[in-house]
């Protein structure tokens, strides 16, 4: 009877120990993919056609876009458990982008870092800079350093120009410098008294992946322009006029139209190179 239990004992110990042993040799290394983001633009619908006043916003204001300017920056995947996976945490303007309607350079952003496999439920960004990261003189170069935002108004940088024109009443035609960056306060006879931090962040609706070691996954983000005219702001170009860096209200409505501009047009991963 002894010898059963002896016996017994022993085979579960050699059981017991093949199977942890196979496991201590520890969890298989981690995986990491990587991602792109491909910049798009539309109005509605369409892709955006430049320099040509074939568009109306909700306000009834005829416009046409000359170009489109902007930073995005801190990229965030976000997990189902709440754990969520912020790039480039050495800094190094890593987790900075400059998107240029005019320069097919910015129209593709590989991202900085790898990113571990798994699955994600969501992508988040902030539109602008914040406010840690929106330090005057930090981008030394064309064409970053042309976005700088005047210092008396706030410094650091804007974080979109969109240049176009719009046609006024009596069919005068207007350009406008829809220009966001840091707001400013000001008394009643005309002096700053203190500044506004605009930057919003953005989360993108639809935008779970799964990633796999290898992969890269690329996501395609359109901005639809119309969207900084409409929702939740009517935004009238012969109420505010072309001009609005110096006007908090204005900004302030734009950036709350601001947060659906974004949308996802496709999240795939792309099959890895053989
Ligand atoms: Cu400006």
């Amino acid at each position: 009877m002894k010898k059963i239990f002896l016996q017994t004992t022993a085979i579960l110990f050699l059981t017991f120990s093949l199977f942890f042993g196979a496991c201590q040799k520890g969890p298989s290394p981690k995986k990491f993919g990587t991602m792109d983001i491909v910049f798009k633009h539309s109005v509605g619908q369409q892709p955006l056609q430049f320099d040509t006043m074939k568009y109306v916003n909700t306000a009834g204001n005829p416009y046409m876009v000359s170009n489109i300017q902007y930073f995005i920056s801190n990229i965030c995947l976000h997990k189902a458990n709440g754990d969520s996976v912020l790039f480039d945490k050495n800094g190094q303007n890593q987790n900075i982008h400059y998107v240029d309607t005019d320069l097919p350079d910015t129209w593709q952003w590989q991202l900085p870092d790898s990113i571990e496999e798994g699955e994600y439920t969501a992508i988040s960004f902030t539109f602008g800079l914040n406010k840690k990261e929106n330090k005057s003189l930090r981008f030394p170069n064309p064409p970053e350093s042309a976005m700088f935002w005047p210092q008396y108004l706030g410094g650091g940088y804007h974080y979109m120009k969109l240049n176009g024109k719009w046609r006024g009443p009596n069919d005068t035609i207007r350009m406008f410098n829809f220009h966001l960056g840091i707001g400013q306060l000001y008394d009643a006879v005309g002096n700053i008294t203190g500044f506004v931090q605009n930057y919003f962040i953005v989360k993108l609706p639809n935008s779970s992946f799964s990633i796999k070691g290898g992969q890269t996954v690329q996501l395609t983000l359109n901005m639809d322009v119309n969207e900084w005219f409409e929702n939740p702001n009517v935004y009238d170009f012969n109420k505010w006029g072309g001009k609005i860096m110096q006007n908090q209200k204005a900004m302030h409505l734009a950036c709350q139209n601001g947060h659906n501009v974004f949308s996802v047009k496709s999240i795939r991963a792309l099959l890895p190179e053989k």
